[in-house]
């Protein structure tokens, strides 16, 4: 055989190699699949010279690797589907090559998962979803409820949800094993109405003070009340007075987040209006004590539509600041 080495179309060298025939050596491989993994098994007759075996596995990642050994040797696919791996043997002292192929299947058996679930004794649209994993060793927890897929953080506990609607709802739940392969399974339920109405509870109330003269606040105080505490007692003897802010520690019976505000009887005409809402405006406590209304609702319930009204399942305390 004749190599021509060409520049710009002349041949500018020229050499003869001599390129020994060599036997086809019957090259196969093998695949013995465990799980998703495929233990590869090379066989060939002897070859006259040593060999590089270059192969291309077919999975998703296209994975290709250079061998320079016909031992055995596991190869993880990872998730279950068809593939062709590809072993071609190169004979590069011979200039010569050898193709293998072979079909490997993996089916890796879906896992006997589920899930239970039950409905909150407080609110019959709130749901605690609890995975039966039967064993799998998971690496994700997914839901789909109402449209949207949501990421289970504790893959080990519960998983909550409130239907913002009654009705029928699929509600599906997937699991990705520690080979990355998803599983999926589903439940229809009937999400009956919730008749129950919520309940927002005050257990304490934080009020940040800040006191002064001269109608200027400035020193600011934290006082800590209880629900049942009717006067705050003003820090040390300061004159004027303003409320800062108004945080409450509550409860709520569906689980939702409590939220609060707060009126300050400014006018003293013991009446709380609608202007005299979250206002941190400064007053003089020397004139006589100011009352305060504290409201606790859920975002489903929202603030009170008349000054402190404790109704529809809200919550309120009042109290007197005093100097
Ligand atoms: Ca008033």
């Amino acid at each position: 055989m004749r190599v021509d080495m060409l520049s710009k179309g002349q041949v500018v060298a020229s050499e003869e190699r001599v390129v020994s025939p060599v036997a086809n050596p019957n090259l196969a491989i093998q695949c013995q699949v465990t799980g998703s993994s495929c233990e590869f098994n090379i066989s060939h007759e002897q070859l006259p010279a040593s060999a590089r075996y270059f192969w291309t596995f077919g999975d998703v990642n296209n994975t290709k690797d250079t061998r320079y050994n016909a031992n055995s040797f596991n190869f993880d696919y990872r998730q279950h589907g068809q593939y062709e791996a590809v072993l071609e043997l190169f004979i590069d002292e011979l200039n010569t090559q050898f193709k293998a192929t072979t079909v490997v299947n993996i089916s890796t058996s879906t896992p006997d998962f589920n899930f239970d679930y039950r409905v909150d004794a407080s609110n019959s649209q709130r749901l605690i979803f609890t995975p039966d994993l039967a064993g799998v060793e998971v690496t994700d927890i997914r839901w789909n409820i109402e449209q949207r897929w949501v990421r289970q953080s504790d893959l080990s506990g519960t998983w909550t949800h409130t239907f913002s609607e009654p009705g029928v709802h699929t509600v599906y739940m997937a699991i990705t094993d520690s080979h990355g392969s998803i599983h999926t399974t589903s439940k229809s339920i009937n999400v009956k109405a919730n008749t129950q109405q919520p309940k927002a509870t005050v257990n304490q109330a934080q009020v940040m003070m800040k006191y002064g003269s001269y109608s200027m606040c400035y020193h600011s105080q934290l006082h800590q009340l209880a629900k049942g505490d009717s006067e705050l007692n003003s820090y040390w003897n300061f004159p004027i007075a303003c409320v800062s802010e108004i945080t409450v520690d509550g409860s709520s019976s569906d689980g939702s987040t409590v939220l609060s505000e707060y009126w300050v009887d400014l006018n003293r005409d013991n009446q709380f209006q609608t202007n005299e809402k979250n206002i941190t405006s400064t007053f003089n406590l020397s004139e006589g004590a100011v009352n305060v209304c504290v409201v606790a609702y859920t975002e489903a319930q929202g603030p009170s539509v008349v000054p402190c009204d404790p109704t529809q399942g809200r919550d309120s305390m009042q109290f007197k600041i005093v100097q």
